[in-house]
Protein backbone atom coordinates (compact mmCIF):
# COMPACT_ATOMS: atom_id res chain seq x y z
CA UNK A 1 0.00 0.00 0.00
CA UNK A 2 1.33 3.26 -0.65
CA UNK A 3 2.27 5.60 2.41
CA UNK A 4 4.54 8.36 1.17
CA UNK A 5 4.90 10.36 -1.80
CA UNK A 6 8.31 12.19 -3.61
CA UNK A 7 7.86 14.92 -5.40
CA UNK A 8 10.66 16.46 -7.29
CA UNK A 9 10.74 20.37 -7.71
CA UNK A 10 11.41 22.07 -10.96
CA UNK A 11 8.67 20.80 -13.39
CA UNK A 12 6.84 18.89 -10.95
CA UNK A 13 5.70 21.67 -8.39
CA UNK A 14 7.23 25.02 -10.09
CA UNK A 15 8.54 25.71 -12.84
CA UNK A 16 11.90 27.25 -12.23
CA UNK A 17 13.31 25.81 -15.76
CA UNK A 18 12.89 29.30 -16.95
CA UNK A 19 14.93 30.84 -14.66
CA UNK A 20 17.76 28.60 -15.12
CA UNK A 21 17.32 29.21 -18.47
CA UNK A 22 17.70 32.75 -18.31
CA UNK A 23 20.96 32.27 -16.55
CA UNK A 24 22.68 29.98 -18.13
CA UNK A 25 21.83 32.02 -21.70
CA UNK A 26 23.22 34.84 -20.07
CA UNK A 27 26.88 32.88 -18.67
CA UNK A 28 27.03 31.59 -22.07
CA UNK A 29 26.20 35.08 -23.70
CA UNK A 30 29.74 36.38 -21.76
CA UNK A 31 31.32 33.47 -23.13
CA UNK A 32 30.38 34.76 -26.93
CA UNK A 33 27.85 31.70 -27.76
CA UNK A 34 24.06 31.02 -26.96
CA UNK A 35 22.25 27.58 -27.17
CA UNK A 36 18.38 26.95 -27.92
CA UNK A 37 15.43 26.03 -25.92
CA UNK A 38 15.41 22.26 -26.81
CA UNK A 39 19.08 21.97 -25.47
CA UNK A 40 17.84 23.43 -22.30
CA UNK A 41 15.31 20.59 -22.24
CA UNK A 42 18.54 18.32 -21.53
CA UNK A 43 19.64 20.91 -18.33
CA UNK A 44 16.29 19.71 -16.09
CA UNK A 45 16.96 17.25 -13.30
CA UNK A 46 20.36 17.09 -13.70
CA UNK A 47 22.80 18.69 -11.60
CA UNK A 48 24.56 22.76 -11.80
CA UNK A 49 28.09 20.88 -12.69
CA UNK A 50 26.59 18.12 -14.93
CA UNK A 51 24.73 21.29 -16.91
CA UNK A 52 27.81 23.63 -16.74
CA UNK A 53 29.53 20.91 -18.71
CA UNK A 54 27.03 20.55 -21.36
CA UNK A 55 26.78 24.43 -21.62
CA UNK A 56 30.31 24.70 -22.41
CA UNK A 57 30.74 21.43 -24.66
CA UNK A 58 27.78 23.67 -26.71
CA UNK A 59 29.57 26.41 -27.05
CA UNK A 60 33.15 24.47 -27.73
CA UNK A 61 34.61 26.44 -24.93
CA UNK A 62 37.18 24.37 -22.48
CA UNK A 63 38.05 25.64 -18.84
CA UNK A 64 39.68 24.83 -15.83
CA UNK A 65 38.15 23.38 -12.77
CA UNK A 66 38.56 26.71 -10.99
CA UNK A 67 37.50 28.54 -13.78
CA UNK A 68 34.17 26.65 -13.90
CA UNK A 69 33.99 26.75 -10.44
CA UNK A 70 33.11 30.74 -10.66
CA UNK A 71 31.17 29.82 -13.50
CA UNK A 72 28.99 27.92 -11.90
CA UNK A 73 29.20 30.52 -9.05
CA UNK A 74 28.16 33.12 -11.58
CA UNK A 75 25.16 31.73 -12.70
CA UNK A 76 24.02 30.52 -9.51
CA UNK A 77 24.06 34.73 -8.32
CA UNK A 78 21.81 35.75 -11.23
CA UNK A 79 19.41 32.39 -10.45
CA UNK A 80 18.92 33.14 -6.91
CA UNK A 81 18.70 36.82 -7.74
CA UNK A 82 15.41 35.31 -9.98
CA UNK A 83 14.25 32.87 -7.34
CA UNK A 84 14.52 35.37 -4.53
CA UNK A 85 11.66 37.24 -6.30
CA UNK A 86 9.31 33.91 -6.54
CA UNK A 87 6.13 33.88 -5.10
CA UNK A 88 3.41 31.41 -4.42
CA UNK A 89 1.35 32.49 -7.94
CA UNK A 90 4.49 31.11 -9.35
CA UNK A 91 3.50 27.49 -8.10
CA UNK A 92 2.21 25.46 -11.17
CA UNK A 93 -1.81 24.82 -12.14
CA UNK A 94 -3.03 21.67 -9.51
CA UNK A 95 0.15 21.82 -7.09
CA UNK A 96 -1.07 23.52 -4.39
CA UNK A 97 -4.43 21.28 -4.78
CA UNK A 98 -3.25 18.12 -4.75
CA UNK A 99 -0.75 18.47 -1.98
CA UNK A 100 -3.06 19.71 0.31
CA UNK A 101 -5.36 16.70 -0.54
CA UNK A 102 -2.81 14.83 -0.02
CA UNK A 103 -1.85 15.84 3.03
CA UNK A 104 -5.55 16.05 4.49
CA UNK A 105 -5.50 11.83 3.09
CA UNK A 106 -3.12 11.52 5.26
CA UNK A 107 -0.03 10.75 3.17
CA UNK A 108 4.03 11.40 4.05
CA UNK A 109 5.50 13.81 1.73
CA UNK A 110 9.17 14.07 0.96
CA UNK A 111 10.69 16.82 -1.46
CA UNK A 112 13.35 15.05 -3.78
CA UNK A 113 15.08 17.90 -5.86
CA UNK A 114 18.96 18.04 -7.32
CA UNK A 115 18.54 21.68 -6.50
CA UNK A 116 20.90 23.12 -4.08
CA UNK A 117 18.57 26.04 -3.89
CA UNK A 118 15.19 24.34 -2.87
CA UNK A 119 14.65 25.82 0.62
CA UNK A 120 14.70 29.46 -0.86
CA UNK A 121 11.94 28.24 -3.66
CA UNK A 122 9.77 26.55 -0.92
CA UNK A 123 9.84 28.95 1.53
CA UNK A 124 8.93 32.30 -1.44
CA UNK A 125 6.06 29.74 -2.69
CA UNK A 126 5.02 28.66 0.65
CA UNK A 127 5.52 25.11 -0.04
CA UNK A 128 7.50 24.31 2.87
CA UNK A 129 5.44 23.35 5.19
CA UNK A 130 3.73 20.07 3.28
CA UNK A 131 7.50 18.15 3.29
CA UNK A 132 8.22 15.90 5.97
CA UNK A 133 11.54 15.20 5.12
CA UNK A 134 13.82 17.63 2.64
CA UNK A 135 16.35 15.73 0.25
CA UNK A 136 18.03 18.03 -2.15
CA UNK A 137 21.26 18.79 -3.58
CA UNK A 138 23.09 19.81 -0.47
CA UNK A 139 22.04 16.34 0.74
CA UNK A 140 22.90 13.76 -2.23
CA UNK A 141 26.15 12.93 -3.63
CA UNK A 142 24.78 11.01 -6.65
CA UNK A 143 22.84 12.74 -9.12
CA UNK A 144 19.38 11.41 -10.90
CA UNK A 145 19.53 8.69 -12.88
CA UNK A 146 21.08 7.55 -9.39
CA UNK A 147 18.00 6.27 -6.56
CA UNK A 148 20.07 8.01 -4.05
CA UNK A 149 18.08 11.31 -3.32
CA UNK A 150 14.46 8.94 -3.50
CA UNK A 151 16.05 6.13 -1.62
CA UNK A 152 16.81 8.89 1.25
CA UNK A 153 13.82 10.26 1.01
CA UNK A 154 12.32 7.07 1.72
CA UNK A 155 14.04 5.93 4.04
CA UNK A 156 13.47 10.30 6.18
CA UNK A 157 10.11 8.80 5.98
CA UNK A 158 10.63 5.56 7.38
CA UNK A 159 8.96 4.16 4.73
CA UNK A 160 10.02 1.19 2.41
CA UNK A 161 10.71 2.06 -1.77
CA UNK A 162 7.66 0.21 -2.69
CA UNK A 163 5.34 2.23 -0.18
CA UNK A 164 6.62 5.25 -2.15
CA UNK A 165 5.20 6.94 -5.37
CA UNK A 166 7.77 9.51 -7.09
CA UNK A 167 6.56 12.49 -9.18
CA UNK A 168 8.88 13.19 -11.59
CA UNK A 169 9.10 15.06 -15.07
CA UNK A 170 12.24 14.55 -16.35
CA UNK A 171 13.27 11.13 -17.75
CA UNK A 172 16.10 10.82 -15.33
CA UNK A 173 14.33 10.88 -12.10
CA UNK A 174 11.94 8.60 -13.66
CA UNK A 175 14.70 6.00 -14.17
CA UNK A 176 16.07 7.09 -10.39
CA UNK A 177 12.54 6.31 -8.98
CA UNK A 178 12.50 2.85 -11.02
CA UNK A 179 15.74 1.70 -9.85
CA UNK A 180 14.55 2.54 -6.46
CA UNK A 181 12.24 0.32 -6.71
CA UNK A 182 9.27 3.06 -6.33
CA UNK A 183 6.56 3.63 -8.45
CA UNK A 184 7.08 6.86 -10.80
CA UNK A 185 4.06 9.14 -12.14
CA UNK A 186 5.54 11.20 -15.04
CA UNK A 187 4.45 14.85 -15.55
CA UNK A 188 4.86 15.67 -18.69
CA UNK A 189 4.81 13.69 -22.57
CA UNK A 190 4.53 9.88 -22.88
CA UNK A 191 6.55 9.54 -25.44
CA UNK A 192 10.00 10.88 -23.56
CA UNK A 193 8.73 9.68 -19.87
CA UNK A 194 8.47 6.09 -21.00
CA UNK A 195 9.19 4.00 -18.06
CA UNK A 196 6.72 5.90 -16.01
CA UNK A 197 4.15 4.14 -14.67
CA UNK A 198 1.79 6.51 -15.23
CA UNK A 199 2.04 9.40 -17.00
CA UNK A 200 -0.01 12.93 -16.95
CA UNK A 201 0.35 16.38 -17.86
CA UNK A 202 0.39 18.16 -14.57
CA UNK A 203 -0.66 17.13 -10.96
CA UNK A 204 -3.79 18.69 -11.43
CA UNK A 205 -4.78 16.03 -13.92
CA UNK A 206 -4.33 14.12 -11.44
CA UNK A 207 -6.53 13.07 -8.10
CA UNK A 208 -5.54 11.47 -5.19
CA UNK A 209 -7.85 8.70 -5.11
CA UNK A 210 -5.77 7.94 -8.44
CA UNK A 211 -2.78 6.43 -6.04
CA UNK A 212 -4.65 3.73 -4.66
CA UNK A 213 -5.26 2.47 -8.55
CA UNK A 214 -1.47 2.29 -8.93
C1 LIG B 1 16.66 21.22 -10.68
C2 LIG B 1 16.64 21.54 -12.18
C3 LIG B 1 17.97 21.43 -12.89
C4 LIG B 1 19.07 22.08 -12.07
C5 LIG B 1 19.15 21.37 -10.72
C6 LIG B 1 20.24 21.97 -9.83
O1 LIG B 1 16.32 19.92 -10.41
O2 LIG B 1 15.71 20.74 -12.88
O3 LIG B 1 17.88 22.03 -14.16
O4 LIG B 1 20.32 22.02 -12.74
O5 LIG B 1 17.91 21.47 -10.04
O6 LIG B 1 19.83 23.25 -9.40
P1 LIG B 1 20.71 24.27 -8.52
O7 LIG B 1 21.68 24.92 -9.45
O8 LIG B 1 19.67 25.21 -7.96
O9 LIG B 1 21.39 23.45 -7.45
P2 LIG B 1 14.92 19.21 -9.89
O10 LIG B 1 15.51 17.91 -9.40
O11 LIG B 1 14.23 19.99 -8.79
O12 LIG B 1 14.08 19.07 -11.13
MG1 LIG C 1 12.39 18.30 -12.39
Amino acid sequence: KIKGLLFDLDGVLVDTAVYHYKAWLRLAKTMGFTFSELQNEELKGISRMDSLDKVLAWGNVQKSAEEKLALATQKNDWYVEMINKMTPAEVLPGALNFLQQAKQAGYKMALGSASKNSATILKNTNLAHFFDAIVDGNSVSKSKPDPEVFLKGAQELALQPQQCVVFEDAEAGIIAAKRGGMKAIGIGDKNILKQADKVVAGLGQLSVKNLEEL
